[in-house]
């Protein structure tokens, strides 16, 4: 069965793990970012930042990249659509095809999202965990449930980001918003799906519901911001996000890539995880092993 109804989760099309033969490896550097000392201070303590135009050049190339898992999603790997049966629009997510999809590889071994991440981490290298894409066709009135990523993941540690870019305009109502310092709760909350906001059947006790910031509006600082092509949001894998369920009026691209610092090490969670990472030959607390994550950025000690 396929039916928008049924599917629960990205599906698994194809194996997230690099074909035999593709180097995952870049054969150079990428370029060095320079953060400032304030906005990385602000990442810390808001456990979000925003940085304009970075990433304008790639704009192009991601929207091509993104047009070849839209279109032939079997292709690759979790194609997953969050728009229930009768429901207007498509919400398509995506994930772990970066090896796959040149335009995706080259963002991530040429660009400078790598010395961001280690930037923003403080740390003293950039591993990647996976790339992560999402497109709101017009009409979508989904929203994105309030949740946040680190319980979704088979990892653990605190040097975390995604470097979230916008594809298109998106306009306040429907960007992606955060719970301003919610990385800073000391609290985890179930993953939920993107479908229905139910959240995963989890049995570990450490694992809270997630609150409704939406219904809960008044409680909680929001921090939102009206996007254009090529703005990055950086986010702590524990900050809380979401969306409202406003009607997109245009199409709404986002690529996110997502990193790990030092002390980030692999974690086996009671329940399922996602992406459904499960490793053979690696215990939690081991580092993720660099032939499927490669460390692309090294921080310069000279
Ligand atoms: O764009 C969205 O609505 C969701 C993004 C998200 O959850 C993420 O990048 O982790
Ligand atoms: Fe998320």
């Amino acid at each position: 069965m396929t039916t928008k109804q049924t599917i629960k989760g990205n599906l698994k099309t194809v194996d997230w793990r690099p074909d035999p033969g593709v180097s995952v490896f870049p054969s150079a550097p990428p370029p060095e970012y320079e953060a400032s000392d304030k906005d990385i201070e602000l990442f810390d303590r808001n456990g979000v930042v925003l940085q304009r135009s970075v990433f304008k050049s790639w704009v192009n190339i991601l929207q091509r990249g993104l047009d070849k898992n839209l279109s032939h999603p079997n292709n690759y790997a979790f194609p997953c659509e969050s728009v229930k049966e009768g429901q207007p629009g498509r919400f398509f997510d995506s994930y772990c095809n970066w090896h796959r999809i040149q335009e995706y590889r080259d963002y991530i071994f040429k660009s400078c999202a790598a010395s961001m991440a280690g930037q923003f981490m403080r740390a003293a290298s950039a591993q990647l965990f996976h790339e992560h894409v999402f497109c709101k066709e017009p009409g979508t009135q989904a929203p994105t449930p309030w949740h946040h990523d680190l319980p979704y993941y088979s990892v653990d540690g605190f040097q975390t980001v995604s470097i979230y870019i916008a594809l298109d305009t998106i306009p306040e109502k429907t960007a992606i918003r955060f719970v301003r310092g919610s990385h800073k709760w000391d609290e985890l909350f179930f993953p939920r799906h993107f479908l229905d906001g139910s959240s995963y059947k989890h049995s570990d006790p450490t694992l809270r519901l997630a609150p409704n910031v939406e219904e809960e509006r008044g409680k909680y600082d929001v921090l939102v911001w009206a996007l254009e092509p090529g703005d990055a949001v950086l986010f702590d894998f524990r900050t809380l996000h979401g969306t409202t369920g406003a009607t997109n009026s245009n199409r709404r691209r986002a690529f996110s890539t997502r990193w790990l610092g030092d002390d980030i090490t692999y974690y086996e969670r009671i329940g399922e995880t996602s992406p459904p990472i499960n490793l053979t030959n690696v215990q939690s607390g081991d580092r993720l092993p660099e032939d499927y994550f490669p460390v692309l950025w090294r921080r310069n000690t000279e």
